[in-house]
């Protein structure tokens, strides 16, 4: 048999959109069951209020995720932007592990470099700077240490005004910069990127100090349509779910 490795990632799973949920429990139950290992690179949650948080549909989703890799596949999980707070709790509960906000895995002999993507946008300024603030332990304390309730209002709020924000902000600001690009690839010593973030998926090809580079762009999931990137000894494809 021959197993893959699947990346997927920008689900944003959340109450108000049950369909992309369902897709979700559907992939974990058949599609999952047959890779060698899933890759979640951020932002499966449209927001992370805490590992407290039991609101549906987050227990369906700890269930299956637990069922999963109690069955011996590895799910990874690296944070996206809206679900940063996600933490060791959830992990014991699922059995998800949890990667570092830039990874290096060996993909079938090539090393590859794993991020959400957000740290690549670095024309956003006022972003880099929110982000920067709300990673520090003192902040996440401060938000974790409030009720439950109160966090289920903030989020709602903050998403309502991210929303509101993004039409604001002009599209090449909320891309990647493709000079972080190149300076972190080269830091990493990956010539293979793959994140998610931008919601714009695709391959690009270009060159690090003359050699060949591939950045992949891994594709939102919405109500009509859901992906994932597939890699195996042969290569990759992309695959709809
Ligand atoms: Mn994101």
């Amino acid at each position: 048999m021959n197993l893959d490795t699947l990346f997927i990632s920008d689900l944003h799973l959340s109450l108000e959109k049950p369909e992309i949920t369902s897709r979700f429990l559907a992939f974990l139950n058949d599609r999952a069951t047959k890779a060698a290992a899933v890759y979640i690179l951020g932002d499966l949650f449209d927001a992370w209020i805490g590992d407290d948080d039991f609101t549906p549909p987050n227990n369906k989703i700890r269930k299956q995720l637990k069922q999963l890799t109690d069955s011996g596949i590895p799910v990874y999980f690296q944070p996206g932007n809206r679900d940063f707070l996600l933490g060791k709790q959830f992990c014991t509960d699922t059995g998800v592990i949890l990667l570092d906000e830039y990874a290096v895995i060996d993909l079938y002999g090539t090393p590859t470099l794993l991020t959400h993507g957000d740290l690549l946008c670095t024309d956003d300024l006022p972003y880099q700077e929110f982000r920067v603030k709300s990673h520090s332990l003192e902040w996440q304390q401060t938000v974790l240490s409030k009720p439950l309730l109160l966090r289920l209002l903030v989020a709602r709020w903050y998403r309502i005004r991210s929303y509101f924000h993004k039409r604001k902000k002009s599209q090449d600001i909320m891309d990647v910069n493709q000079d972080t690009v190149t300076t972190v690839m080269r830091e990493k010593r990956c010539l293979r990127l793959i994140h998610g973030h931008t919601h714009r998926p695709a391959v690009h090809d270009f060159e690090i100090d003359l050699l060949a580079a591939q950045r992949f762009v891994l594709a939102a999931w919405s109500k009509h349509s859901a992906e994932a990137l597939c890699w195996d000894s042969n290569g990759y494809h992309t695959e709809a779910l």
